[in-house]
């Protein structure tokens, strides 16, 4: 069996906003994905401006800011084989008009600057986001029953 992995995902404000949050948890949900972290968060600017770290310096950095701080975002935490990857790639490219049909990115955005959805794109990543958000007891630990049936 390959390695289990962790990555993180939020549901931006504009995804909150929309009404997308629920299609976003079952697209990852249907794909057998455990959900181990789920929480509702309003992100400070110091919190998305450490979020963003890499961007910093980048034109669309201060709107990015504002777009993440705008309103309330849902936080995930998702398990499973190859999770980063099969997060990124059920979200789409980043540019909605670039992302294939059926992504969460081209069935819900447009345009890059609202594109719904940000995954982790490294193990890397997932834990430096995931201890931005979570406490470690607001991850948790179990068992499905049909666990057997996704993981080979
Ligand atoms: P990712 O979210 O697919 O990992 P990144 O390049 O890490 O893409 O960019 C982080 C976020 O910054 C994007 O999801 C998007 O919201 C925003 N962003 C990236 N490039 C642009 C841009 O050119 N204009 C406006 N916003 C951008
Ligand atoms: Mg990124």
């Amino acid at each position: 069996m390959t390695p289990l992995e962790r990555t993180f995902c939020l549901v931006k404000p504009d995804g909150v906003q929309r009404g997308i949050v629920g299609e976003v948890l079952r697209r990852f949900e249907s794909r057998g994905l455990k959900l181990v972290g789920l929480k509702m968060v309003h992100i400070s600017r110091a919190i998305a401006e450490e979020y963003y770290a890499e961007h910093r310096g980048k034109p669309f950095f201060p709107g990015l800011v504002d777009y993440v701080t705008s309103g309330p975002a849902v936080a995930m935490l998702w398990e499973g084989e190859n999770a980063v990857v099969v997060v990124r790639k059920t979200m789409g490219a980043t540019d909605p008009a670039k992302a294939e049909p059926g992504t969460i990115r081209a069935d819900f955005g447009l345009t890059i600057s609202r594109n719904v959805v940000h995954g982790s794109d490294s193990i890397e990543s997932a834990n430096r986001e995931a201890a931005l958000f979570f406490k470690p007891d607001e991850i948790l630990a179990y068992d499905r029953a049909h666990d057997a049936w996704i993981q080979g």
